[in-house]
C-alpha cells in the first residue's frame, strides 16, 4: 500500500517525474532571447493567420482578449536544460483562433515582431495543446518573456513557444524556423530528448 492515497485523478505526479530527460527544475523565470527585446504596444499588437491560398484572419489585441480564455497552469522545458513547472497563464486556445481557417495545410510557421520564426505541424497548435497567451501569473506577460502576447506550446521545448507572437502561416510543407535552420531538431519533444538535429 503507498501511503498517498489515489484520488479520482489519479496519484499526483512528483515533480521529478514531470520532469523530462536531462532537464533539472528551477525556480525562477531565465530569460532567452535571440535578439533585442521588440517593443510592442497592445493597442498596437495585431495577430494574423495566412492560410496556404493566401486568405487572412487578423485579431486586434481588443479583439483577441473578447475571445473566451483560458488560464492554463503548464510546465515550460527549455532546450538549455531548464524546467520549471506549474506556471500559469491567460490566454486564448489557438483552436478558438483556428475554428473558421479553412485550411488543407499540416504545418505552421510562427512569426513574431523583430523576425523570429518556429515551425511546427498545425496538428500541435490544436486540440487544447497551444494558446496565445497575454497574461502570466495574473499580470500582463512582462516584455522580457513575449508580451504583449506569446505563443505557449509547453509539450515542446520552449523554443516554440514564440515570443512577441504577431502571426501563423499555414504551409502544406514544413519548413526550418530559426533555429530548426541551424541545427536545433525540426520537432522538440523533450520527453524523447529532441534537442538537436539527429536526436
Ligand atoms: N520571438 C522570440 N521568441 C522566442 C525566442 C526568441 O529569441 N525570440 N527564444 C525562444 C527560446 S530559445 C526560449 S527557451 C524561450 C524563452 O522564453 P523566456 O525568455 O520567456 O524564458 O522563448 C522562445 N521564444
Ligand atoms: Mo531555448
Amino acid at each position: 500500500m503507498g501511503i498517498v492515497s489515489r484520488g479520482f485523478q489519479g496519484r499526483p505526479r512528483r515533480s521529478d517525474e514531470r520532469l523530462p530527460p536531462g532537464q533539472y527544475l528551477t525556480e525562477d523565470f531565465p530569460v532567452l532571447s535571440a535578439g533585442p527585446t521588440p517593443r510592442v504596444p497592445a493597442d498596437r499588437w495585431e495577430f494574423t493567420i495566412a492560410t496556404e491560398a493566401g486568405t487572412r484572419h487578423t485579431w486586434t489585441w481588443a479583439q483577441l482578449i473578447a475571445l473566451p480564455a483560458e488560464e492554463p497552469t503548464v510546465d515550460l522545458h527549455c532546450v538549455t536544460k531548464w524546467s520549471k513547472l506549474d506556471t500559469s497563464w491567460r490566454g486564448v486556445s489557438l483552436d478558438v483562433l483556428l475554428e473558421d481557417v479553412a485550411t488543407a495545410a499540416d504545418f505552421a510557421m510562427v512569426h513574431s515582431y523583430g523576425g523570429y520564426t518556429t515551425n511546427l505541424p498545425l496538428e500541435d497548435l490544436l486540440d487544447g495543446q497551444a494558446w496565445l497567451a497575454y497574461a502570466y501569473e495574473g499580470e500582463d506577460v512582462p516584455a522580457e518573456h513575449g508580451g504583449p502576447v506569446r505563443l505557449l506550446v509547453p509539450h515542446l521545448y520552449l523554443w516554440k513557444s514564440a515570443k512577441w507572437v504577431r502571426g501563423i502561416e499555414l504551409m502544406l510543407e514544413d519548413e526550418p524556423g530559426f533555429w530548426e535552420s541551424i541545427g536545433y531538431h525540426d520537432y522538440g519533444d523533450p520527453w524523447r530528448e529532441q534537442r538537436y538535429q539527429g536526436d
